[in-house]
């Protein structure tokens, strides 16, 4: 492993960008921290009273967990205090997040889904934290409207994701390719472990939650017969890998390459995942490592939320696979 740290990358980049600030490092060196604190956490999930749930139902009408609440709460008194960020959205809340008038504030607005897959953490399964980094307009001051916030996916500043597994990794981008790093925890310090990661263009294992099959529609059915059926042109069929935690699924993709699914449902109609806090940061990472990611019919990085918890169907991973999907959700108009 290489012995360059998170922040040295970081400032490495910044150095290569004539405007930067300072502004964007500090952000994400607080993103880490918060990061590191959850990392602790969830690596004694079984000692520290932290695992079931609170009782408590959030926005999206799912249980709260309570190591969900805890890493919602720590990204949000840290960030607050970052001095860099004006807004927040996180998944287990349901309005915009304002940052205090009384702590100093930027222009960065930063999205999150505290902690993805939760409903695993009882089962000791690799969860995530994933962030989307959006910046207000430039000149524009006062307080931030949710107007400002629902910005597609392709104005992101930054993205990534914290997988909190046999090892804790954060992936990120910065528009500038994506790179993972790994914590030792021996010293405290995310080394880089992974340099310019790229998605292979096909893979050979999709993913996807086949239990849906009834409530899917045809050309969901369609996209997933295809990866299983024997092909002549590529090799199939695909292997099926299913976690059941977006942020481990994802990062099996981006590093053995395949496909990503969760397709519209008759129960969830917009799909399951939710649009800012989930298939943008990721579209942005995968698009960014030579992958794609869609909705069925449409690039997910154009997509405009028409709210904070806006959800979406997602298709993600390499390219000649999502590829595939798109002509299949073209045949069926
Ligand atoms: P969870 O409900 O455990 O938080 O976004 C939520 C999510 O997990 C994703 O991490 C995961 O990919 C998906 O839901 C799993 O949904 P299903 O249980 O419906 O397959």
């Amino acid at each position: 492993m290489s012995e360059v740290t998170v922040t040295e990358h970081l400032l490495m980049e910044e150095r290569l960008s004539p405007h930067a600030t300072g502004q964007f490092t500090t952000l994400l060196n607080d993103l880490i921290l918060s990061a590191k604190i959850i990392a602790r956490s969830v690596s004694k999930a079984g000692l520290l009273d932290v695992l079931g749930g609170t009782g408590e139902v959030n926005i999206q009408g799912e249980n709260i967990q309570k190591l969900d609440e805890f890493a919602n709460h720590v990204l949000i008194y840290r960030m607050a205090r970052s001095g860099v960020i004006c807004a927040m959205g996180s998944e287990e809340n349901a309005d915009l997040i304002h940052v205090s008038e009384d702590l100093p504030r930027g222009d960065y607005i930063l999205i999150f889904d505290p902690l993805d897959g939760s409903s695993n953490i009882d089962v000791n399964i690799n969860v995530g934290t994933i962030f989307s980094i959006l910046r207000r307009k430039q000149g524009v001051k006062g307080p931030v409207m949710l107007e400002e916030v629902l910005q597609p996916g392709m104005h992101q500043v930054g993205a990534g994701y914290v997988l909190y597994g046999p090892s804790t990794m954060l992936i990120f981008t910065t528009g500038h390719g994506v790179h993972g790093f790994t914590l030792d925890p021996s010293v405290g310090e995310f080394l880089l472990s992974h340099k310019d990661m790229r998605i292979p263009e096909e893979g050979k294992i999709y993913s996807v939650n086949e239990g849906n099959w009834p409530v899917w529609d045809r050309a969901a059915q369609e996209c997933v017969t295809y990866f299983k059926n024997s092909g002549t042109e590529r090799q199939r069929p695909y292997s099926m890998r299913y976690v059941g935690s977006l942020v481990a699924d994802f990062h099996r993709t981006l590093l053995y390459g395949g496909i990503f699914m969760y397709p519209p449902d008759k129960k969830n109609t917009h799909g399951k995942l939710r649009l800012m806090c989930e298939a943008s940061p990721l579209a942005m990472v995968v698009e960014q490592a030579g992958g794609k990611a869609i909705d069925g019919r449409r690039r997910i990085l154009e997509l405009l939320p028409e709210k904070l918890h806006a959800r979406v169907p997602l298709f993600i991973g390499s390219s000649r696979d999502v590829d595939a999907v798109a002509e299949i959700y073209t045949r069926h108009g």
